[in-house]
């Protein structure tokens, strides 16, 4: 199977739907028999990350770490999905760089406050709500909408079969299937 490397990034909000679509999005690129590995706080926040929080500088490293790790995948030649909130648009602008913009998609996720938070799967939002939990993205800790990502994802209207299959459709347009 021919594929052509590249880092698909899904930013957003905690309970926009990232994991959601990235799963649905990996599920569809392994039954067209592409190579792919999903990045995502559960596997890289326990292990290689474990000594970062959720500070602003814990945050920026995160996502350093992440662009580092994901470049080294793609350069082995997989298809790689990262589903982080990545609230800030330096960071995401420096993985694009690191990357290139041939290998670069950025994916957001696009769910308004009020929708995620009503989603609240764990609680958090409620307990940052309450202060039981600081620096809680949206809540007291600022998250920078990207300017000009290439997909942007209506989470509020439409399902997440609808949403990954777009960004599926991107990626076959744009050769990389
Ligand atoms: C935001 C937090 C926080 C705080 C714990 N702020 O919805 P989840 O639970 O399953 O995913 C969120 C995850 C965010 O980790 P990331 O590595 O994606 O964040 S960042 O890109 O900003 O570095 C959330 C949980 O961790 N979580 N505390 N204070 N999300």
């Amino acid at each position: 199977k021919q594929q052509k490397p590249v880092l698909v990034w899904f930013t957003g909000l905690s309970g926009s739907g990232k994991s959601t679509i990235a799963n649905l999005l990996e599920s569809r690129l392994l039954a067209e028999g592409c190579h792919t590995y999903l990045l995502d706080g559960d596997n890289v926040r326990h292990g290689l990350n474990r000594d970062l929080g959720f500070t602003d500088a814990d945050r920026v490293e995160n996502i350093r770490r992440v662009g580092e790790i994901a470049k080294l995948m793609v350069d082995a030649g997989l298809i790689v999905l990262a589903s982080f909130i990545s609230p800030f648009e330096a960071e995401r602008a420096l993985a694009r760089e690191l990357l290139g913009e041939g290998e670069f998609v950025e994916v957001f996720v696009d769910a308004p406050l009020a929708v995620a938070e009503e989603r609240d799967p764990k609680g958090l939002y409620r307990r940052a709500r309450r202060g039981e939990l600081r620096n809680f993205t949206g809540i007291d800790s600022p998250y920078e909408r990207p300017g000009n990502p290439e997909i942007r994802l209506d989470t509020a209207t439409t399902p997440a079969e609808a949403l990954a299959q777009q960004v599926f459709d991107y990626l076959a347009k744009r050769g990389h299937l």
